[in-house]
């Protein structure tokens, strides 16, 4: 496995071919590549790369609120929080369960490396380790999150993945059916999912699936499944697509018909907040299969 680190970046190239390049702002994956050298995740032509904000696309790390919040401890954060746009530390290459071909990256986050401004704003001692494994057919994310200080903070998190699609309108989305979901877009409404999830505008709902984590979310595309997603500590799963208007009113969403090339699936923790006493952890995952 190569691996390399220039301080801003690292890329990791398993013997077969596969690559995923990680942001160290944000600990932000931007690309990851099967061995034909294709695409999986959608980035904005004009993401931000030089830590001056959050990278659009990839897979941004929403911790430790999922959009804004007032009313709550978390009230002075930026949207999403302040995970996925502060500097992480590589903490290198550590050997991924069982003698799989893959390789594991880690890295980390702490209370103490967030600047002050930062700090003040949510001001609990915290540690986040975020693994990378890269397998010949799946990509597994895993965070966990520590409560480092003496009294408990409650806290959502999300990986905010965005995947490369050939066309948004013959996605097909399957393993939601039967769903409550939040309809961000229709007032906050609870509605429930009958059958499979297809795009004809901006989509943005909360799902909650029925049939829990273990229980697969399948991205297909043009009539053949691409993506296979299973969670892990993660009830959640938000999905999302900007459509016309919303991707024209982000200024780092380019290039503006780029709507049409990838659709949201994010596991998260986001219905509800979750609570760490102190000394206690928490560990959440998503992996996703290539189909
Ligand atoms: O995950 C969906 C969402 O919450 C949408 O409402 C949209 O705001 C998207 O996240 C992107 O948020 P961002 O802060 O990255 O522009």
């Amino acid at each position: 496995v190569n691996i390399s680190d220039d301080n801003s970046m690292v890329t990791a190239q398993l013997p077969t071919g596969e690559t995923i390049e990680i942001l160290l702002h944000g600990a932000t994956i931007l690309s990851w590549k099967d061995a034909a050298g294709d695409e999986k995740l959608w980035l904005s032509e004009n993401a931000k790369l030089d830590g001056s904000g959050p990278a659009r696309g990839g897979i941004p790390l929403v911790f430790p609120v999922f959009g804004t919040n007032s009313g709550h401890a978390v009230e002075k954060l930026p949207q999403h929080g302040f995970a996925r746009n502060s500097r992480w530390e590589f903490l290198g290459k550590s050997t991924s369960e069982g003698a799989t071909a893959g390789v594991k990256l880690d890295f980390g986050l702490s209370s103490q490396n967030l600047d002050e401004a930062t700090r003040k704003l949510w001001p609990y001692a915290f540690g986040l380790i975020y693994s990378v494994t890269l397998d010949r057919e799946s990509l597994n994310t895993t965070l966990v999150i520590t409560n480092d200080g003496e009294v408990p903070f409650e806290f959502q998190t999300l990986l905010h993945t965005y995947f490369k699609v050939n066309d948004i309108e013959s996605v097909q989305v399957t393993g939601l059916e039967d769903s409550p979901y939040v309809d961000k877009l229709d007032g906050l409404k609870v509605k429930n999912q009958s059958g499979t999830v297809t795009f004809t505008g901006e989509t943005d709902r909360v799902y909650t699936p029925a049939k829990g984590p273990s229980h697969p979310i399948v991205i297909s595309d043009g009539g053949k499944p691409r993506f296979r997603i299973v969670r892990d500590n993660l009830d959640d799963a938000v999905v999302f697509n900007p459509w016309v208007d919303k991707a024209n009113s982000l200024a780092d969403f380019t290039p503006k018909d780029g709507w049409r090339k990838m659709v949201c699936v994010e596991p998260g923790s986001v219905s509800k907040w979750q609570t760490l006493e102190k000394g206690d952890a928490f560990e959440a995952a998503q992996t996703i299969y290539l189909e």
